[in-house]
């Protein structure tokens, strides 16, 4: 199984994480990829190489161009504005509800108003290399399904940052550009087939899920906490089925507390069923490792035996399948963690 990866990753370097009213180290640093990639190489039956460069055409097919306009130059706009800051975050969000009753707003001229229209949470801050990074990860992607669309079964694709929680307008949650469905569409739209994007992410991929919520070339479906008591919080309920031509193909599988192998695996067998009855020619992965009983911001109980399960169980369905990596923040057992669900899948 190929591993598709670039060094672009560590231009991504935030030192600052907002998060539960703290300003703290992040959870998502260079460091997760870096565990990941020699944890790969050090097991020696994992072929790396670097991926193509795919440009921005991919990117704008499922973002606003406006989006990837703002993220080309948004770090160094808020240097010149506000003067030297390692990493920015907003300091204001931009809702519907401030223009209640009036024209809906257009996105403000100035960096620290466009700030608050194109992100939507504290966690995610831009850094100098961010953008470059970011754009190295869909080219990852978008890589890792070239080779499966080239007739590898399986490939895995070491995206950092990830790309679930980013929508069509939108970056946050650690996310910039949604790979996994940057990913998607380019299958959908090349092949003229239908694709699943099965998401095993401890949080709901609420960009994938607007990104194709009206949809009928592309299933999601997803096991993730409870948005009850889980980030995104506000979407992610198993009554989002989809809407339109996409009704009855969003699949949301809301997990318990501690949730442990058995459970999470009795939930991804009902997953599988529902893909199987959808009938897929490909199969995209947004895979994160942050269901893991000692992870420092998630709640549930897979083990990495349990990983490994997981992985064997998606490569019943006998799908070409691209993995792409998302979150996982136990970083000391992340690279074994992913080692394990790609054993599984590839079944030694
Ligand atoms: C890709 C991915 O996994 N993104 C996750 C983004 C979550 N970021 C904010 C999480 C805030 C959760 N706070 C939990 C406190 C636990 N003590
Ligand atoms: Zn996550």
């Amino acid at each position: 199984m190929h591993v598709v990866y670039t060094p672009a990753h560590l231009r991504h370097d935030p030192h600052v994480e907002f998060e539960t009213s703290t300003a703290h180290s992040p959870f998502e640093h260079i460091g997760r990829a870096e565990t990941i990639r020699e944890t790969l190489q050090a097991d020696g039956s994992f072929p790396f190489r670097a991926p193509d460069e795919w440009g921005t055409a991919p990117i704008e097919a499922i973002h606003d161009p406006g989006l990837l306009r703002f993220l080309t130059t948004a770090w160094a706009e808020y240097q010149a504005a506000n003067g030297d800051h390692r990493e920015v975050t907003p300091d204001f969000f931009y809702s519907s509800d401030l223009r209640n009753k009036m024209s809906p707003p257009t996105e403000p001229p100035s960096i620290n108003g466009r700030m608050g229209y194109w992100c939507f949470e504290t966690t995610t801050p831009l850094t100098e290399g961010t953008y470059e990074a970011a754009r190295g990860a869909v080219d990852t992607a978008l890589t890792t399904t070239k080779l499966v669309l080239d007739g590898e079964r399986y490939a895995y694709g070491l995206c950092r940052p990830p790309g679930h929680h980013a929508t069509s307008r939108r970056y946050g949650g650690y996310c910039f550009f949604n790979n996994a469905a940057i990913a998607a569409h380019h299958v959908a739209a090349t092949t003229g087939t239908k694709v699943t994007i099965l998401d095993v992410d401890y949080h709901h991929g609420n960009g994938t899920q607007e990104i194709f919520y009206d949809r009928d070339d592309v299933q999601y479906v997803s096991l993730h906490g409870d948005p009850a008591r889980a980030y995104p919080y506000s979407i992610g309920y198993a009554d989002e089925t989809g809407t339109g031509r996409g009704l009855g193909l969003n699949l949301n599988m809301p997990m318990p507390l501690r949730a442990d192998d058995d459970t999470y695996l009795a939930g991804l067998a009902t997953a599988c069923d529902a893909i199987s009855a959808f009938g897929p020619s490909t199969l995209i992965v947004s895979l994160g490792l942050d269901t893991f009983f000692t992870d420092p911001i998630s709640d549930l109980a897979v083990t990495t035996d349990g990983f490994e399960r997981c992985g064997a169980l998606v490569a019943e369905l006998g799908l070409p399948t691209v993995v792409l990596q998302e979150g996982g923040y136990d970083v000391s057992a992340l690279g074994e963690n992913v080692r394990r669900w790609l054993v599984g899948l590839r079944g030694s």
